[in-house]
């Protein structure tokens, strides 16, 4: 957006009593910024209930923790014509509208329901599910006709599109489907596809180049050379569908059947709280303090912490120097749209002595990232032993797989993925 210019709208993070008036606008360089406040009751039941409660757990295949409620699903329905409503009179004729997320599904609907006929995307960023999980949800027919509002429909993966299409046919029939993938309803043609979202590589290398003077980063590597360490990285919203008490287990196993890395390796793992106000999110927290502790209790040694768990935020640029210096990182997710920290960990590394990537099947980038080591989050034993590999893995072999994996990222990066969902929007519009 910085380059095309534009306004971006959404939530502004605050809350506030009353019904917001009108959007906070802010202007910086080339992109309008408008803003508004969510009042609590709607934070409650439309942000932390029927999207983070509800659609969140579906669409990660956690249905057991999805908790459906009416009253959530209509103030998701309200907060969306609530911001259609504001958003509206922000819109030039000539705009495109690009919508992102599970949070605004019936964004297109309300404004088209208001005359506004411009070229309208949604991307979501989240796995979608196959329609024998989707159907759990009720209201999963509403939501489904309200992605036929858009003109072109995107997601991270071809699996998630075949999920997609697997909605689409118990709805409408096969005979909805178009040989190109699009999806006709009642008249109506929608686009579908697939857009892996990618990370600026270039400026992902001089952060991590950049930051290596700072002192958070030459702290980490100051105690870990002072022993001979290698590092081991892991960094993710604190969230159950990341997988990391699986990760920890692993881990645990790992210097169990490995002991020769007792002392010698150290693991840090960045875990900054989200949702912390949702129940299972909390559930988790603890399991992860118990058992990053139950680790450090059973192997710790004076001098030697074989996990440090942080629950803390760090700049990006530092985080990018943390990975660049770590040997291994481990991306672990029991199910992810993408994993933008495995891309970004990839295109922070030295070329001539790059770490390894242990990816999870289950993360949408390893589809992509296909020279990583592949396990399955599930496998604890899988886990420990690739774990072993990526710190013994031999030099050569190292900077095979990243320069392949770096192709990847640059012929896939965030600018690729923006032009490529922009141009098609437009040009679905015009077929
Ligand atoms: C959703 C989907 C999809 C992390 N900790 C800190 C920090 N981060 C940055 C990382 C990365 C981003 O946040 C996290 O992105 P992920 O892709 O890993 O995961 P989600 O937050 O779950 O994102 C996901 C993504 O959308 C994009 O489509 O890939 O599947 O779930 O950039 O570096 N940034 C800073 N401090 C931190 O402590 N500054």
């Amino acid at each position: 957006m910085k380059s095309r210019g534009g306004l971006w709208f959404g939530w502004s993070g605050n809350l506030s009593e009353s019904e917001p008036a009108e959007p906070d606008i802010t202007i910086r360089r080339k992109i309008t910024y408008a803003t508004i406040d969510l009042r609590p009751e709607d934070y409650e039941l439309y942000y932390m209930g029927f999207c983070n409660g509800a659609l969140w757990p579906l669409f990660h295949y956690f249905i057991g923790e999805s908790r459906y409620r009416d009253d959530q699903y209509e103030t998701y329905q309200r907060v969306n014509r609530q911001f259609a409503k504001h958003l509206l009179p922000l819109l030039k004729s000539d705009d495109i509208v690009w919508v992102h997320d599970y949070h605004l599904i019936p964004l297109a609907r309300e404004l088209r329901k208001r005359g506004r006929e411009q070229p309208t995307g949604f991307f979501l960023h989240i796995p979608f599910p196959h329609i024998e999980v989707l159907r759990a949800l009720p209201v999963h027919g509403e939501l489904m006709r309200d992605l036929m509002d858009y003109d072109l429909v995107g997601f991270q993966t071809q699996r998630d599109l075949n999920s997609f299409h697997s909605a689409v046919v118990e709805l409408w029939g096969s005979e909805a489907l178009g040989p190109d993938g699009s999806i006709t309803v009642g008249g109506r043609t929608t686009k579908a596809g697939v857009y892996p979202i990618g990370v600026d590589v270039e400026g992902i290398q001089e952060e991590a180049v950049d930051s290596m003077d700072k002192q958070a980063v030459k702290r980490v590597r100051t105690v870990a050379g002072m022993f001979g360490r290698s590092r081991v990285i892991g960094v993710d919203r604190l969230d159950y569908s990341k997988g990391l008490l699986e990760r920890f287990e692993a881990y645990e196993r790992f210097l169990e059947t490995y002991p020769e890395n007792l002392n010698r390796v150290s693991y840090l793992q960045i875990a900054p709280h989200s949702r912390s106000d949702i129940r299972a999110y909390a559930e988790i927290r603890n399991q992860l303090e118990q058992a990053s502790g139950r680790t450090n209790g059973r192997f710790a040694d004076l001098d030697w912490t074989p996990i440090r768990y942080l629950n803390r935020n760090y700049p990006h640029d530092v985080l990018m120097g943390f990975m660049r210096q770590s040997q291994a990182c481990l991306i672990t997710p029991v199910r992810d749209g993408m994993n933008l920290v495995a891309k970004e960990f990839v295109a922070a590394q030295d070329p001539d002595d790059p770490g390894m990537l242990v990816l999870s099947t289950l993360a949408g980038a390893a589809a992509e990232l296909t020279s990583a080591l592949l396990v399955n989050p599930n496998d604890i034993r899988g886990v420990a032993h690739a774990i072993q590999q990526a710190l013994t893995m031999p030099l050569n072999e190292r900077r095979e797989r990243h320069q392949q994996m770096m192709e990847t990222l640059r012929k896939n990066d965030i600018h690729a993925w923006h032009n490529r969902f922009v141009n098609d929007l437009v040009e679905s519009v015009h077929q």
